[in-house]
């Protein structure tokens, strides 16, 4: 009994295969968006994650704009051994942030809040909570 189950499993397995493998072929037959499209799709509708991480590393904030759900938190970790502080304009101002430290905020209301290294004027960053 237990050769059968285990030779329909292995049928089963090689008939998907089989049928993965025909619909490959249909869809790259079947007219294709450019693969150029496709990416700037990918990149524009990536969705609002809950939490973002953002590493500061060589004076930029990367990546320099995270898109956050409401209720959501970005953490900042600093990899310069050169400090740096995450200062949100009339919300939230880190402590001075030296290598490996990091700081967290979160966001309860939706909106576009952009913030700087006071150390550091040309940096510059953006968080957006939907
Ligand atoms: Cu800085």
């Amino acid at each position: 009994m237990k050769k059968i189950l285990i030779a329909i499993t292995a049928i089963t397995f090689i008939l998907a295969l089989f049928l993965a493998g025909c619909a490959g072929q249909k869809a790259s037959n079947a007219p294709q968006i450019p693969s150029s499209d496709v990416s700037a799709e990918v990149i524009s509708s990536q969705p609002a994650q809950e939490s973002a991480e953002v590493e500061i590393k060589d004076f930029t904030f990367t990546p320099e704009t995270v898109t956050i759900q409401k209720g959501g938190s970005v953490t900042w970790i600093n990899l310069d051994s050169v400090q740096h502080t995450v200062s949100i304009d009339g919300m939230a101002d880190s402590d001075k942030l030296g290598l490996n430290q990091e700081f967290t905020q979160v966001f309860d209301k939706a909106g576009e809040y952009p913030y700087i290294c006071t150390i550091h004027a040309s940096m510059t960053g953006k968080v957006i909570v939907k």
